[in-house]
């Protein structure tokens, strides 16, 4: 009698513990994710972040990796609306074209998170909220230091204009885009800073590097001042094309990016990069909640900033050991 009683509760309490770990399972949402890639030390950071937050949460999650390629990402997400699962979240590689995948989402009923990057659509009610970064700031940040702080800020005593090359992000991007835009706007019409070239990077080390090969060629190491990376993998990349030159990068030609990755507090404290624009990459955990407030029907605002700073050689060492990315 005993031992059928204890064989009862255990089978009761198997059977509980199975309903148990089947209703998370069945009710924990599941949410598919498309990443643009692994670019760069921002993008491996970010997922990461992602990637952590929704284990942590209890979600499901589809992920997908688009290597650098929009084609992928729209066949992600349909993909993802074919699943049906219950939240799309992305970070859309360039800013154009989602509109037609977008309505598809819309129609399924499958709300769209979009993190990191925007999209260029006329219809807002296409995606919930946008979680990221304000890159037109970044790019006035990168301009106003070296206007008003670096060795070569207005009233700095020096001959003839400062001359600067630009490695852009990935053509179409919305980091490409704004940052390149605020950057502009800080630099205005003053003729003392040019822009002498410009071309895009990629977002990777490799391309940066490559590129910024072409600009020492064709513009001679004598006659750049400024090297203006839109992120720190470009300008790592460039860093070595510089020294490779017979250069010193951070002192013959000043070096500013965006990101501040480990890589960049690296280089700042070897003296090769002179500052970085902080781009907050751990976005798991706003994610999250957003998907929570969706989830639970609440309202979100369209736009979820991301608060950052700005870091320069002389800081690095110190803030170095508290970076989490
Ligand atoms: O700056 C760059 C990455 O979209 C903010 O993408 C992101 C950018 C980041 O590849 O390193």
């Amino acid at each position: 009698m005993k031992r059928v009683f204890v064989l009862g509760v255990a089978v009761a309490l198997l059977a509980l513990a199975a309903g148990c770990a089947r209703d998370a399972g069945g009710d924990a949402p599941v949410v598919g994710f498309s990443q643009v890639g692994a670019e760069s030390e921002w993008r491996t950071a970010n997922t990461r972040s992602v990637r952590s937050a929704i284990e942590e949460a209890g979600f499901r999650l589809r992920f997908s990796d688009a290597q650098q390629k929009q084609e992928n990402q729209i066949k992600a997400l349909r993909s993802f609306i074919a699943q049906r699962v219950d939240v799309i979240a992305f970070s859309p590689v360039v800013e154009s074209g989602w509109e037609t995948v977008l309505r598809e989402a819309k129609a399924a009923g499958i709300p769209v998170i979009l993190t990191d990057r925007s999209v260029d659509v006329s219809d807002e009610s296409l995606y919930v909220t946008l979680i990221g970064s304000d890159f037109v700031e970044e790019g006035r940040k990168a301009a106003r230091w070296l206007l008003e702080d670096s060795p070569l800020r207005r009233g700095a005593d020096r001959e003839g204009p400062v001359r600067i090359v630009e490695l852009q992000g990935t053509v179409g991007s919305a980091p490409a885009i704004d940052r390149g835009k605020g950057f502009r706007e800080v630099l205005g019409d003053d003729q003392d800073y040019r822009i002498v070239r410009t071309q895009s990077g990629d977002f990777t080390r490799a391309r940066g590097k490559e590129v910024m090969e072409a600009f020492l060629k064709s513009e001679g190491g004598d006659n750049i001042d400024v090297l203006f990376a839109h992120n720190d993998d470009m300008a790592i990349g460039a860093i070595q094309a510089i020294e490779e030159s017979g250069l010193r990068p951070g002192e013959d030609i000043l070096v500013i990016s965006i990101d501040a990755v480990r890589g960049a507090f690296e280089a700042m404290i070897a003296g090769k990069l002179n500052v970085t624009v902080e781009c907050n990459p751990l976005l798991g955990p706003q994610l999250v909640d957003a998907i929570r407030a969706v989830q639970e029907g609440r309202e979100l605002p369209k736009r979820i900033v991301v608060e950052e700073s700005v870091f320069t050689r002389e800081q690095a060492a110190e803030v170095f050991p508290s970076r989490q990315y």
